[in-house]
């Protein structure tokens, strides 16, 4: 009665990890975010892994328009095998990642690299499109693996101010968080250049707990600042 039972524990542990390996093979889903910034601006566009289906190589293209420049590109270290990109680099833009003798599939989520793009001095006002095209992926028995192409727009502005960037450093950081915090909590101090019209993110014409919320949101990345309903008007 015992071994009949071990058995069938046996053969479900069998059939169950047939099952993992047969579906490890299957489709994941990338993420990219859109930026917004002024003529001269570096911005960074991260390409995130938000479904990987098991993989151990990667292989994409970046194109972008021609109102960006592709400064660089910064592998965060999440997937094996990074192959260093062409040195000239121009749209599109091969990334590829090959960790071709491992048996084991990586699974790990999250950003897997960094595009840093530079708006050209001479760019015209309006959306520019980065556009991540997949090109191949494989698992470690040698299945192949899908990915839908995304795309992010780089919204260009001649505005002297983004919304959100309160000490108009061009970039969404900490900073911007603890300065918003200050003003709701009316702890600002006057010798702290601070753009009070940037501060008020859902076009309210008050400073309160709901631009912080926007703004915290913005600096950790789970907003992009066209969602800012400032920007959505
Ligand atoms: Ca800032
Ligand atoms: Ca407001």
């Amino acid at each position: 009665m015992k071994k009949g039972l071990v058995c069938i524990v046996c053969t479900f542990l069998l059939f169950s990890s047939c099952m993992i390996s047969v579906s490890a093979s299957g489709s994941g889903q990338l993420s990219v975010y859109g930026r917004t910034g002024r003529p001269g601006d570096t911005v960074s566009i991260a390409v995130n892994l938000n479904r990987n289906p098991g993989l151990i190589t990667m292989k994409f293209s970046v194109s972008y328009d021609s109102d960006l420049e592709l400064l660089n590109v910064s592998d965060s270290g999440r997937l094996k095998g990074w192959t260093t990109p062409s040195p000239e680099i121009k749209s599109p833009y091969i990334i590829r990642w090959a960790d071709s003798l491992s048996k084991t599939n990586n699974v790990s989520t999250g950003r897997i690299v960094t595009l840093n793009f530079k708006i050209k001095n001479d760019a015209l006002t309006g959306n520019k499109t980065v556009t991540i095209h997949f090109e191949e992926s494989r698992d470690a028995n040698g299945g192949k693996n899908e990915f839908s192409d995304v795309s992010a727009t780089v919204t260009v502005t001649d505005k002297s101010y983004l919304f959100g960037d309160l000490n108009n450093d061009g970039k969404y950081t900490a900073a911007d968080s603890m300065f918003i915090r200050l003003i709701v909590a009316e702890m600002d101090k006057p010798e702290q250049n601070i753009n009070y019209t940037a501060a008020d993110v859902n076009g309210d014409g008050k400073c309160t707990a709901a631009d912080v919320m926007y703004i915290r949101r913005l600096v950790a990345e789970l907003i992009s600042p066209e969602e800012l309903p400032v920007n959505m008007q």
